[in-house]
C-alpha cells in the first residue's frame, strides 16, 4: 500500500476523478522512471525493449524466464490497482523471496507493459501485441492519438527508434512463463469469499469504429424534415448494441466513446465516430451481435440519409489459460477458486506463445475502469505471498 501511495498522486484526474495514465504520455514516463528506481533500489537491472516494455531482472536475463508484472497506464478516468497492483504486487514479492534467502534457479523479470489499455492510441496490450506479433509495426505506428500524435511520434519522444518497434522474437524467447496479477475487475471472488484466485478464461472482445457521415448544419434555421444527423444514428446505434448483447447469453457491448465533429452545441454534426467494444464468450457469438449492430447501423444511418463504416480496430479469441499451469498454482496456492473474467490482459495476449497465468485479488467494490475500483490492504498482501509461492515453484 506505501508503494501504491507512492505513486497516488501521479496522473490523478481532478476533472473525471481516478487516474488518467496513457502509455508514453508525461505521466506514464514518470511511472516508468518511478519502477525504474524502485527496482534498481532492489538491485534489479532495467532494461527498455523494442516496444517500449519495461524489464528488471533478478540475476543475469536470460532465455525461458519466470515472469511477472502487469501494466501502469489507466483507462482514462480509471482506479488506482488495475495494472500497478500487479507491477507493485511484482516487486514485493521478490522482496518477499529473497527475505527469506530464496535464489532463483531460473533467469526471473518484473516487466511492465506498455500502453494496456489502448487509452491513448486505442488498441489495448499494444506492448505486448508488437512483441509477440499481434499488429504489426506498420500498423501500429500509424495509431494516432486525439491530438494527432502517432505512436511513432510518441516512441521516438520516449527515446525509442520507431524503426526497432515491432515483433520481438528475442523479448519473446525470453519468456518461458508469465504469471500477471490483478485485481479482479467484478464481485467473483467477493461471492465466493475469497481474497485470491486464479483466472480460468477470458472473454472474445474486440473493438469496432463506427464512423457516421452526414450533413453539417445549422441547429435553428434547418428543419427537422430537412436534416441528415449522423448524431441521431448514432443514438440508434447505441440502442442496438444494447439489444443484440443483451440477446445472447454473456455477451457485452458498450459505447464508452462518441466523437461528433465539429462538436457545437448550435451543430448539426457533419459525421459521428463512436467506439463499439464487444465480448462474448466465444468468437461465433461475439462476432454475431457485432454482425447484428453494423446491420443495425446500415439500417439506421441510410432512414437518416447517411452512411456509416465499420473498422475492426482489434480483436482478440477466448483465451483458454493453460490448464496445467493454471492447476499447479491453485495446488499451490492450497486449492484457490478458478474463475473466468470478461476483461483483457497482457497475460491473455501472451497465452498464446507461452504458458501463462493469472492471479486476481478481491475487489469488495466489484467496480473498475472507474475510481471506485478497490482491494483492501490485506487481501492485497495476500495476493503478494500468493505471487510469491507461485513464483518460488516456477523459479525453483
Ligand atoms: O479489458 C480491457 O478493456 C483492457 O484490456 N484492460
Ligand atoms: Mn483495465
Ligand atoms: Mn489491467
Ligand atoms: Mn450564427
Amino acid at each position: 500500500m506505501t508503494s501504491l501511495a507512492d505513486i497516488a498522486g501521479v496522473g490523478a484526474d481532478p476533472r473525471r476523478g481516478g487516474y488518467s495514465r496513457h502509455g508514453f504520455d508525461r505521466v506514464e514516463l514518470e511511472l516508468r522512471s518511478w519502477f525504474t528506481e524502485e527496482a534498481g533500489r532492489r538491485g534489479l537491472s532495467v532494461e527498455c525493449d523494442r516496444n517500449g516494455n519495461l524489464w528488471a531482472w533478478w540475476g543475469a536475463p536470460g532465455d525461458g524466464a519466470v515472469v511477472t508484472g502487469s501494466h501502469l497506464d489507466s483507462v482514462p478516468g480509471g482506479g488506482a490497482f488495475d495494472g500497478p497492483l500487479g507491477v507493485v504486487a511484482a516487486l514485493e514479492a521478490v522482496d518477499v523471496l529473497r527475505a527469506k534467502g530464496f535464489v532463483p534457479g531460473k533467469p526471473f523479470a518484473v516487466v511492465v507493459f506498455a500502453e494496456e489499455e489502448g487509452g491513448r492510441f486505442g488498441v489495448a496490450c499494444l506492448g505486448s501485441r508488437l512483441l509477440t506479433g499481434a499488429i504489426s509495426a506498420d500498423a501500429a505506428l500509424r495509431l494516432s492519438d486525439s491530438d494527432g500524435v502517432t505512436l511513432a511520434e510518441a516512441v521516438r519522444s520516449a527515446g525509442l527508434d520507431p524503426s526497432l518497434v515491432g515483433h520481438d522474437a528475442e523479448a519473446l524467447r525470453r519468456i518461458g512463463v508469465f504469471v500477471e496479477l490483478h485485481v479482479e475487475q467484478g464481485r467473483g471472488l467477493v461471492d465466493l469469499g475469497a481474497p485470491v484466485g486464479v483466472a480460468s478464461s477470458i472473454l472474445a472482445h474486440g473493438r469496432w469504429r463506427f464512423s457516421i457521415s452526414g450533413e453539417g448544419n445549422h441547429a435553428g434555421a434547418t428543419l427537422m424534415v430537412d436534416r441528415r444527423d449522423p448524431m441521431v444514428a448514432a443514438a440508434q446505434v447505441v440502442l442496438a448494441a444494447r439489444r443484440a448483447a443483451t440477446a445472447v447469453e454473456g455477451a457485452r457491448a458498450t459505447v464508452g466513446r462518441l466523437i461528433p465533429n465539429p462538436g457545437g452545441t448550435n451543430v448539426i454534426p457533419s459525421s459521428v465516430d463512436l467506439w463499439l467494444d464487444a465480448r462474448a464468450e466465444d468468437d461465433a457469438r461475439t462476432r454475431a451481435v457485432v454482425a447484428e449492430i453494423t446491420a443495425a447501423a446500415s439500417e439506421v444511418a441510410a432512414q437518416e440519409g447517411c452512411v456509416v463504416t465499420v473498422s475492426e480496430e482489434s480483436y482478440g479469441d477466448t483465451v483458454v489459460f493453460d490448464a496445467g499451469l493454471r492447476d499447479s498454482v491453485s495446488g499451490v496456492l492450497g486449492g484457490v477458486p478458478a474463475l473466468p473474467t470478461g476483461a483483457g490482459h497482457d497475460a491473455g495476449i501472451l497465452a498464446g506463445h507461452v504458458p501463462t497465468a493469472m492471479l486476481f485479488v478481491r475487489n469488495p467494490t466489484g467496480v473498475s475502469h472507474a475510481p471506485e475500483e478497490f482491494a483492501e490492504a490485506d487481501d492485497c498482501a495476500a495476493g503478494v505471498v500468493a505471487l510469491a509461492s507461485v513464483l518460488e515453484e516456477l523459479a525453483r
